[in-house]
C-alpha cells in the first residue's frame, strides 16, 4: 500500500463501508464511497471538534441528511476516535463506534443501526433517513448557534452547521420550505453539502428531476460553490474556506460524484446504491484503489494515529481554549449555560405561572390561557423560543413581555420565530434547535399537524423534548368549515410513540399542561387547545386541576359508587359537566373524568387507573369531537363514543356541534340511556 496518508485515510473509509455493508447483506455502500473524501476533508482539516468530548457545546455539527449512507458517519466517527457518552452526558473511556460495531452493521442492538440514529450512537447529531429531515433540522442548529452566540457571547458560541444531502433530500418539499428560511434568516454559519451523482433507488434523476438547483438556490439567497470532483480535496479545501468567509448567506456546496467510485462495473449505477457490491466487485474495487484484495475491516497502521493528529489535536486545542473562557465568563451566564446544557431549568421557572379565578360564564379560551401561561414561564426560562407558522396571534404564542424581539438578523437574541407559512420547516428546526439544548415550541392549528408530521415524529424518535403547540383543535373552530376542523388528527398523535398527547378542559388544566410540558427533559409533547372560548371549572366545587399530573381524574363525583362515567378532554368536558350536574338531580350516581392525556393516565399504576375507572362500572360515554379511534380502551365493549365519523362543516361553532350533537342535552340524552344500560349508536 504506497498510497499517501491522506487516500489511505479516505480509502479506509471506502473499504469499511464496503466490507460493513457485505457483511450485512444489507445497506448503501455507493454514496459513502464517492463521498469519503468530502467526509475526509472536512474532519479531518475543517470540523472544529474534539472526539474526545461529543457534547461540547460549541462543536461544530455535522449531519448526514443522506441518511442511507450511514456508514460513512460510523466509519469516520470510528477512524476520528469519537469517545462514547453516557444518558447523562457523561463522556466514558470507550469508542461510540468500535470495529466490532462496524462488523455489527444493521444487527439488533448494535451502535450501528440502518440509519443513524440520535442518542442511540455517540457523535450522531440528529436522526436522519427520512430525505430531507437532516437537512430541515441543520436550519435549526444554525439558528441555536446564532441565539447562543448572542447571549453567552461569540467567544463561547460560534459553531458551524454542515449537512450533506443528496439527490433525494433536495428533492424533498422539505429543502424547498428550510433552504428559503435559512436564506432568509441569513443563516451564514449553515453549509449544505450536495452530492450531485445523478443517481437515486429508481435510476438516473433525469426520470424525476430537473431542477437548476445553482439557480434555485441563489433564488433563496445562498452563496452556491461548485466542485466538480468529489476527489479533489484542494478544491473541497477552498469551498470550506470560503464558505467559512462568507457572511449573511447560508452556502451550498455542489459537489459532482461517482456514486460507488472505483467499482469497475458498478460505478454510476443505481445498483450501487443500495446493494452490497458482492465479493467478486469488493476484490476488483479494492484492487482499484490499490487494496489489499482479501483484507476485510482493515485499517491500516497510522490511519487513527492521522486523524487524531488532525481533526484530535485541533479539536483538543479548541475545546480547552473554549473551556478557559468558560472559565472567564460571567458565572451567571455559565450557571445558566449548564443548566440549559442539562436541559434543567432555573429554581424559579413556575414562581409567575397563574392560577385562573372560577369563571364559568365568559370563561377563556385555551389557547389564550396558554399564551399567559407561556409567557410566565418564558420570562424566567429566557432559552425558551417560541414561534408560529403565520398564526402567531391566532395560536396564541406571542411572547409579549418587555425586551422581547423576533429572531432574525440583526436580532439573533430574538425569541419569537416568524417560520413564515412553513409548517414542515418549522418543526424541523424546532428538532435542531432542541438537539442543541434550546427549548423550542411551535406552532399552528391542529388539523395543519399534518403538514409537520414527519418532523414530530422525528422528536419522538429522537425522545427530544420539543413542545408542538397545536390550536383550533376540533370543529368547535366553527366558520372556517372542515378543511380546517381537524378529525384524525389527535387519533393520529396518539399513535406516535413517546409523544404525549395533552389536551386541556379549562384554563388550570393548560397551566398543568404546561407544567408538564416544561418540566420534562426528554420527550415530545402536543399542547391541544381550543379557539373557542370555554369555561374556568369552580375547582372549589369540582377537584383541582393538578389531577392532569396524572393524564386523567375524577373531575366531578357523586355520593356512593358511580353507575356511569362521563369521560371528555378539552371542550367537551364542560359537556360532561352539563349532562352530569342534571343526571345528578335525576338521581343518576354519574362521575366525570377528565382525561387531558392518554399517554400519562395509561402509565399510572393499575390501582390509580382503576380508582378513576373503576371496572365494575361498564356504563361509561365518551365525548371528544374527533375520531372515535381508541376510545374504545377507555369505554369497554359496553360503553358508547360520542366521536366524529364525518368532516365538519362550516357555521357559527355553536350551530357546528348542536349539528353533531355536541351539547349539554344531547350528552344528557345519550348518558341517561347508557345508564339504563341501552345500546346507543350516537352517530346515527
Ligand atoms: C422521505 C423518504 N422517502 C423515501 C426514502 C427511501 N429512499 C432512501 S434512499 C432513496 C434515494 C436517495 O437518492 P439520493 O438522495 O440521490 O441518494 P444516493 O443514492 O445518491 O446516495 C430513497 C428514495 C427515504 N429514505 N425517505
Ligand atoms: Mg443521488
Amino acid at each position: 500500500m504506497t498510497q499517501d496518508i491522506d487516500t489511505l485515510c479516505v480509502d479506509t473509509i471506502r473499504t469499511l463501508s464496503m466490507d460493513a455493508v457485505e457483511k450485512a447483506q444489507s445497506g448503501h455502500p455507493g454514496t459513502p464511497m464517492s463521498m469519503a473524501p468530502v467526509a475526509y476533508e472536512l474532519w479531518q482539516n475543517h470540523l472544529r471538534y474534539d472526539p474526545a468530548d461529543p457534547v461540547w457545546p460549541n462543536r461544530d455539527r455535522f449531519v448526514l441528511s443522506a441518511g442511507h449512507a450511514s456508514m460513512l458517519i460510523y466509519s469516520v466517527l470510528h477512524l476520528a476516535g469519537v469517545k462514547r457518552v453516557d444518558e447523562d452526558y457523561n463522556v466514558l473511556d470507550e469508542p461510540a463506534v468500535s470495529l466490532h460495531e462496524i462488523e455489527e452493521f444493521r444487527q439488533l442492538h448494535s451502535r450501528t443501526p440502518g440509519h443513524p440514529e440520535y442518542r442511540w450512537t455517540s457523535g450522531i447529531e440528529t436522526t436522519t433517513g427520512p430525505l430531507g429531515q437532516g437537512i430541515a433540522t441543520s436550519v435549526g442548529m444554525a439558528l441555536a448557534s446564532k441565539w447562543q452566540a448572542e447571549r453567552f457571547g461569540h467567544e463561547l458560541f460560534d459553531f458551524d452547521v454542515y449537512a450533506l444531502a443528496g439527490d433525494g433530500c433536495l428533492m424533498e418539499g422539505v429543502s424547498h420550505e428550510s433552504a428559503s428560511l435559512a436564506g432568509h434568516l441569513k443563516l451564514d454559519n449553515l453549509c449544505w453539502l450536495y452530492d450531485n451523482n445523478h443517481i437515486t433507488i429508481d435510476g438516473d434523476t433525469s426520470l424525476a428531476y430537473g431542477d437548476d438547483v445553482l439557480s434555485r438556490f441563489e433564488g433563496y439567497g445562498w452563496n452556491v460553490l461548485r466542485v466538480g470532483d468529489a476527489n479533489d480535496r484542494g478544491l473541497l479545501a477552498r469551498a470550506f474556506e470560503e464558505f467559512k468567509a462568507e457572511s449573511g448567506r447560508p452556502t451550498l456546496i455542489v459537489v459532482d460524484s461517482h456514486i460507488g467510485w472505483g467499482s469497475p462495473n458498478k460505478q454510476d449505477t443505481e445498483s450501487a446504491h443500495g446493494e452490497p457490491l458482492g465479493e467478486e466487485e469488493i476484490k476488483l474495487t479494492k484492487k482499484a484503489y490499490g487494496w489489499p484484495e482479501d483484507a476485510k475491516f482493515l485499517v491500516p497502521d497510522g490511519v487513527m494515529e492521522h486523524f487524531s493528529a488532525g481533526v484530535g489535536s485541533r479539536g483538543a486545542e479548541l475545546r480547552a481554549a473554549w473551556s478557559e473562557k468558560l472559565g472567564a465568563a460571567d458565572p451567571k451566564l455559565a450557571a445558566e449555560l449548564e443548566l440549559m446544557q442539562r436541559r434543567r431549568l432555573p429554581d424559579d421557572w413556575d414562581s409567575a405561572i397563574p392560577s385562573f379565578e372560577a369563571d364559568e360564564e365568559k370563561g377563556l379560551a385555551t389557547r389564550k390561557a396558554s399564551n399567559k401561561v407561556e409567557n410566565a414561564i418564558a420570562e424566567k426560562v429566557p432559552w425558551m423560543i417560541s414561534g408560529s407558522a403565520d398564526l402567531t396571534d391566532s395560536t396564541s404564542v406571542r411572547l409579549n413581555f418587555d425586551g422581547v424581539e423576533n429572531f432574525e438578523p440583526g436580532s439573533f437574541d430574538g425569541r419569537q420565530v416568524h417560520y413564515g407559512i412553513r409548517e414542515h420547516a418549522a418543526v424541523t428546526a424546532c428538532n435542531g434547535m432542541s438537539l442543541s439544548k434550546l427549548r423550542p415550541l411551535w406552532s399552528t392549528y391542529l388539523t395543519f399537524s399534518d403538514y409537520g408530521r414527519p418532523g414530530i415524529r422525528l422528536s419522538a424518535l429522537m425522545e427530544i423534548p420539543v413542545i408542538h403547540l397545536f390550536t383550533h383543535d376540533s370543529i368547535g373552530l366553527g366558520e372556517d368549515g372542515p378543511t380546517h376542523q381537524p378529525i384524525e388528527q389527535l387519533a393520529s398523535l396518539r399513535a406516535i410513540p413517546h409523544l404525549d398527547v395533552i389536551r386541556p378542559a379549562d384554563a388550570n388544566e393548560v397551566a398543568e399542561a404546561w407544567r408538564l410540558a416544561i418540566e420534562r427533559t426528554k420527550d415530545p409533547v402536543a399542547l391541544v387547545m381550543t379557539r373557542q372560548t370555554v369555561p374556568i371549572f369552580d375547582r372549589s366545587r369540582y377537584a383541582a386541576a393538578a389531577g392532569v399530573r396524572q393524564g386523567g381524574y375524577v373531575l366531578a363525583d357523586c355520593k356512593g359508587e358511580p353507575e356511569l362515567i362521563l369521560i371528555a378532554t378539552g371542550s367537551e368536558v364542560q359537556l360532561a359537566l352539563g349532562a352530569h350536574e342534571t343526571l345528578v338531580g335525576e338521581g343518576i350516581r354519574s362521575r366525570v373524568v377528565s382525561l387531558p392525556c392518554w399517554e400519562i393516565f395509561d402509565r399510572q399504576d393499575q390501582v390509580y387507573r382503576d380508582e378513576v375507572l373503576p371496572p365494575a362500572v361498564t356504563a361509561r360515554v365518551a365525548i371528544e369531537e374527533a375520531s372515535p379511534q381508541g376510545w374504545e380502551r377507555y369505554v369497554g365493549s359496553a360503553g358508547t363514543i360520542m366521536g366524529m365519523t364525518t368532516f365538519g362543516q362550516s357555521a357559527p361553532f355553536a350551530d357546528v356541534e348542536a349539528e353533531f350533537g355536541f351539547t349539554a342535552e344531547n350528552v344528557t340524552k345519550v348518558a341517561r340511556e347508557v345508564a339504563r344500560g341501552a345500546t346507543v349508536n350516537p352517530t346515527t
